[in-house]
């Protein structure tokens, strides 16, 4: 990768704005991994920015029609930055809220570009995080559409959509031109946002929505614009992230009305605040209550704490896990955090890829093709591409061998253990065994004259996953 974009260098040596670019692209490979929120209008993009961060700082239902990119990253200290594209920098002022901040936002909206966010947190450790604006079909003149810019800018992208169907991903299925873009979707997890809303108010809702984004997982079109499909509630995360000891108080409180008495009060918002309940409990608390959870997320959590959720911790997990956040959490690790060597690289491929057909000239075809043979050649990404094939049809293996081939190629977890299927403190020497035993088995296959010729490559893909294990081992890495 960087030998690429050296070469790259010397080939725009005389063009001082190709080389600013490039020489971006190659800082850019050393800073945390880059994950863009994007989606239509409304779909839940900063709720969920918080959910993940476990703090409230992303300001939602921001300046409608606004261009801003919002990036989150890890500093010392809280720290507010404007850019604009007419006049210098500027720090904003920023204020603690209980459960985040608030930016103090006096600026012609037109104007501004992005705000960098400093925010001292682990969930920045190592990843910065983007709001973006709400994507657009329709393209201005002179104006880059959204979606381009969040896949320039990210090296991955949790996708919204409150549908997972129609318009909502024709706006990927048109961002995926370049040869990097025809790659497979490594970079994109579809996230079927707000999915309190879809469940018919039942407190089963959200599992039947988990089961409807595993179901469109399946479907073809879906699986070629992305790496997984989650259904979550952003809403209902956030609440459970940031669920106080007052907040279950009042919760619990109100889970000491009757429930058919409670489920009539919460049929509508106004009955819910100004009815007459048979427990005290302020307007304003319940205001409150029902701003952050949602009278679908108020019923639920009154059913929980009356089911034996009954402290802030336990009900403060069971939302979590309930909204489907547990879940994306452990998809951001397993396809981008872990994977994020890879996917830095991805970015650069595509900077340099655009770059070369932007400014074609001497030389710039050859490292095309340099470009397009690292795509087709280097073992992650065909890891990746076996994945998707397993994924979609299997490739004629039956279900076991289908389950531990994804498995072997990092796709229940790159570590070791992981595609091993070991328990993590298994020795080196166990390790050493089933790798070497697997890398035997796949060879076989790999040989295997009465399989097909898709299936004989997918098992080569496998074995030379094996071998990367077995080298790794042998360096006393584990
Ligand atoms: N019921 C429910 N409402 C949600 C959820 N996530 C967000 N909302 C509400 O939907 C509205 C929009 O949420 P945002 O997080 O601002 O969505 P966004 O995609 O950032 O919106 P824009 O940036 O304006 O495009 C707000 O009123 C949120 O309270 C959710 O999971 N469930
Ligand atoms: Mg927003």
């Amino acid at each position: 990768m960087w030998g690429l974009l050296h070469q790259a260098l010397g080939l725009y040596r005389d063009n001082p704005r190709a080389t600013d670019h490039l020489r971006h692209q190659l800082a850019r490979l050393e800073q945390p991994l880059r994950i863009a929120f994007a989606g239509p209008w409304r779909s839940g993009k900063s709720t969920l920015l918080n959910a993940i961060m476990g703090e409230e700082v992303a300001p939602v239902q921001g300046a409608d029609g606004s261009d801003v990119f919002t990036w989150y990253e890890d500093g010392a200290e809280p720290r507010a930055t404007a850019y604009s594209t007419s006049q210098p920098p500027q720090e904003l002022t920023m204020a603690r809220s209980a459960t985040g901040m608030r930016v103090d936002l006096s600026w012609r909206v037109g104007e501004l570009r992005d705000i960098v966010v400093q925010w001292p947190t682990r969930a920045l450790r190592q990843v910065t995080l983007i709001d973006t604006p709400a994507v657009s079909g329709a393209d201005e003149p002179g104006r880059v559409p959204v979606m381009d810019r969040v896949l320039r800018d990210a090296d991955a992208v949790l996708y919204l959509t409150r549908d997972g169907r129609g318009t909502d991903l024709r706006v990927l299925e048109s961002s995926r031109e370049s040869a990097v873009g025809q790659a497979p979707p490594v970079n994109v997890i579809l996230v079927l946002s707000r999915v309190d809303e879809t469940g018919g108010g039942r407190i089963d809702g959200l599992l039947t929505a988990r089961q409807l984004a595993r179901r469109q997982y399946r479907d073809p079109r879906a699986n070629a614009l992305c790496v997984n499909v989650v259904a979550c509630s952003g809403s209902i995360g956030l609440a459970g992230r940031t669920l106080g000891e007052s907040d279950f108080a009042a919760l619990a409180t109100l889970a000491r009305v009757p429930r058919p008495e409670l489920e009539a009060h919460l049929l509508s918002a106004d009955r819910f605040v100004r009815g007459e309940l048979p427990v005290r409990l302020d307007a304003e608390v319940r205001a409150a209550l029902l701003d952050r959870l949602g009278l679908f997320g108020v019923r639920l959590a009154t059913t929980l704490v009356r089911t034996g959720f009954d402290s802030r911790v336990k009900l403060s997990a069971e939302l979590i896990r309930r909204s489907g956040l547990t879940e994306l959490r452990e998809s951001v690790n397993r396809f981008f955090i872990d994977r994020r060597v890879m996917l830095k690289a991805r970015s650069a491929l595509a900077a340099v890829e655009t770059l070369l057909r932007a400014e074609p000239g001497r030389g710039t075809g050859e490292l095309l093709g340099s470009v397009e043979q690292i795509l087709a050649g280097a073992h992650e990404f065909r890891e990746l591409r076996l994945l998707a094939a397993l994924r979609n049809t299997r490739l004629g293996f039956d279900a076991e061998l289908a389950a531990e081939a994804q498995r072997l190629i990092g796709g229940d977890g790159v570590g070791l253990a992981a595609r091993l299927g070991v328990e993590h403190e298994a020795t080196v020497q166990r390790l050493w065994e089933v790798a070497a035993e697997a890398q035997w088995r796949w060879r076989d296959r790999a040989e295997d004259p009465l399989l097909r010729l898709a299936q004989r490559r997918g098992a080569q893909v496998v074995v030379r996953s094996c071998e990367g294990m077995l080298a790794e081992l042998a360096e006393g890495g584990r």
